[in-house]
């Protein structure tokens, strides 16, 4: 169900979630783009500064290219393992199945993790599609080409909204030659206990294991927030993402997001939180693996290239918001996220003096 908070004018999406016998109405934000820019802008703001999360609707990528892309995807975990087993081991990118990262991290899925660069994908789909590369190629191709165009919009309302002077200083990043994005294949199997009711259960202690303490639930990839600038998901119509509340006096609150295959699902990373000095919250989320019939999510990591330095721009710093975050590359940053666990709070070690 829906409703425009009174006071913020924010469209809020609210979900009834059922944990431990109590019955709660948990809210995220949705902003439609077929809305008047400046509002729309405005309202993505307020929905990243106090979620790091938003639903996008009437985005703009077409139909047909989504339907291929989750056409490939089912195609591609459909195959038998030894052929699945051709694309990886993900050393970080290719294929992986249960293990997340290097640091003993566990999920209940496999995963397909390449490079966005066109040529990458092109030279990768030779090894994942022996039979037609090029149509695989074709199709991830497009797919991360429309979805980056997404996230680059998405970025320069940031700019719009935030009052930046260089309202594209942000969507520049993902259009470098040399941009890092990435994307990612996750299918996560069915569970035969049947779907099960996971709401705003305890916390998962960082790196944790499977199963959420309070509700019982299967967690299919752990919490963790995405170190990269914005992730744009789309999952098909299984229900599994939730996010962490950033309201510091409900203790942190899992809000189960309810699948929407129309839609995109925007996060906020690292990155961006420390471009913005803070002001955004990267969101802590994760993915619960407890339907009886398998999700699909397909995921695009916009990063910045290796070189990049990330340092607060200078108009986030003001009096009243001093300096929050040290400057580093992107690289360094990288570095440091394949040195922890997947819960890390890592963008805390670059905390300035
Ligand atoms: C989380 C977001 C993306 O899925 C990802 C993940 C990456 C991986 O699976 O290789 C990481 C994780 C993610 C952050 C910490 C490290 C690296 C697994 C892990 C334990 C592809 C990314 O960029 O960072």
């Amino acid at each position: 169900c829906c409703r425009r908070g009174a006071a913020a004018a924010m469209v809020i999406a609210s979900v009834t979630a059922e944990s431990n016998e109590r019955i709660r109405t948990l809210e995220y934000p949705v902003v439609d783009l077929s809305w008047k820019r400046g509002r729309a802008a405005e309202l993505l703001v307020r929905a990243c500064e106090e979620f790091g999360f938003v639903k996008v609707v009437n985005h703009g990528v077409p139909r047909s290219v989504i339907a291929k892309m989750e056409a490939e995807e089912a195609r591609f975990f459909a195959l038998p393992p030894c052929e699945k087993h051709k694309a990886g081991p993900p050393t970080p990118l290719g294929y992986g199945i249960r293990s997340i990262g290097f640091n003993g991290d566990m999920g209940e899925l496999e995963y397909l993790l390449l490079h966005s660069n066109p040529s990458y994908i092109s030279q990768k789909a030779k090894t994942i599609c022996r039979k037609d590369p090029i149509h695989f190629s074709g199709v991830v191709n497009e797919y991360v080409k429309q979805v980056r165009q997404l996230a680059c919009q998405l970025l320069d309302m940031v700019g719009e909204g935030l009052g930046l002077q260089d309202t594209r200083v942000l969507s520049r990043l993902l259009q470098d030659s040399e941009n890092d994005s990435l994307v990612r294949l996750n299918h996560y199997p069915p569970w035969p206990g049947s779907d099960r009711a996971v709401g705003d259960a305890d916390r998962e202690p960082a790196g944790g294991k499977s199963r959420d303490k309070r509700s019982g639930g299967r967690i299919g990839f752990g919490e963790h927030s995405d170190p990269q600038i914005l992730s744009i998901l789309r999952s098909n119509d299984v229900d599994g993402l939730q996010i962490l509340s950033a309201q510091a006096e409900d203790g942190g609150v899992w809000i189960p997001v309810p699948a929407d295959p129309a839609a995109f699902y925007v996060i906020v990373g690292d990155a961006l939180q420390a471009m913005t000095n803070g002001r955004l919250v990267s969101v802590r989320h994760r993915a619960m693996a407890n339907s009886c019939r398998p999700r699909t999510s397909t995921v695009f990591f916009g990063a910045p290239s290796p070189g990049t330095r990330i340092t607060p721009l200078p108009q986030m710093i003001k009096p009243q918001a001093p300096r929050r975050y040290k400057s580093f590359t992107w690289a360094e940053y990288k570095k440091a996220m394949y040195s922890l666990r997947l819960g890390h709070n890592r963008l805390d070690l670059f905390l300035a003096d």
